[in-house]
């Protein structure tokens, strides 16, 4: 169904415990989610994690949240997904993390259409090589600390999209295709964009090549998530936070080589 769809519903993946370590960790962070910037509108850091957001509606990222703690680190080889993460993204290629961040978003938020099987973008591969081995360019591991229900600004996307060939009609700007598209339009407005409901606990996986976004958040309150997005290790990280040596020393060595697959070399 992932090969077809681009997507699975991993139910039930992270257990009540750590749901309530994360929730706690987003609670006692609450001032950041208010005042993501400092005066001067540079983004705040807690430690290595950042504040982080894209301008729009998209809420407060927490960037490299991987640095939060115990919990957080858990989630780069989280039993729940990283077999079938090895799986796609193929033990040849290496693994990496491209981006970890969480992210809280509230009333009126959420996150325009992008991605595709038309658009040309090396993350976008998604290939079975001569049959014998996957290659797929990126994951997307998005978890619900909390129940995302109707009105809660849950992702849409459209199955199977990661194939196709030709452009989504909201994805053609005069003739051109395009990876993304912020025309004030919600992205649950595009043709053929499902809504996914979550459990607090289940997690998205889904190929950022299929086309998806956010529908907007109607309900009060705060849509609580986590994303790890997973790559072959040739790929840089998206902001390149330098790991502290405290955390690298904590990792085990096998979440070390998926958070830092190219050790720097120093002399
Ligand atoms: O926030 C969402 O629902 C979607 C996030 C997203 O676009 C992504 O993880 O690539
Ligand atoms: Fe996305």
């Amino acid at each position: 169904m992932f090969d077809l769809n681009g997507y699975l519903v991993l139910e039930g993946a992270i257990d009540s415990a750590d749901l309530e370590a994360m929730n706690q960790w987003i609670d006692d962070q609450w001032h950041y989610v208010k005042q993501p910037n400092d005066a001067v509108g540079n983004s705040r850091w807690i430690g290595r994690v950042e504040t982080q957001n894209y301008g729009g509606q998209d809420g407060v990222n927490f960037q490299n949240i991987v640095d939060g703690g115990d919990v957080f680190e858990k989630l780069i080889d989280h039993p729940a997904w990283i077999d079938l993460v090895r799986k796609y993204v193929a033990e040849n290629n290496g693994l990496s993390i491209y981006e970890n961040f969480l992210n809280v978003r509230g009333p009126g938020g959420h996150l325009y259409i992008h991605s595709g099987g038309h658009f040309p973008r090396q993350y976008f591969t998604f290939r079975h090589h001569n049959t014998s081995e996957w290659m797929v360019g990126q994951i997307n591991v998005l978890m619900a600390l909390e129940d995302i229900g109707p009105g809660d600004g849950g992702t849409v996307l459209i199955p199977g999209s990661h194939k196709v060939t030709e452009t989504h009609p909201r994805l053609e700007v005069e003739g051109k295709k395009v990876g993304n598209l912020n025309d004030g339009r919600l992205a649950q407005t595009a043709l053929g964009m499902q809504e996914m409901h979550l459990k607090a606990g289940d997690a998205l996986f889904f190929t950022d090549a299929v086309t998806h976004g956010s529908s907007e958040r109607t309900n009060e309150g705060y849509r609580r998530s986590v994303v790890y997005r997973y790559s072959p290790r040739h790929f840089r990280p998206r902001f390149n936070i330098e790991q502290s040596d405290d955390l690298l020393k904590r990792l085990t060595p096998d979440r070390r080589r998926i958070l830092e697959p190219i050790p720097i070399r120093r002399p």
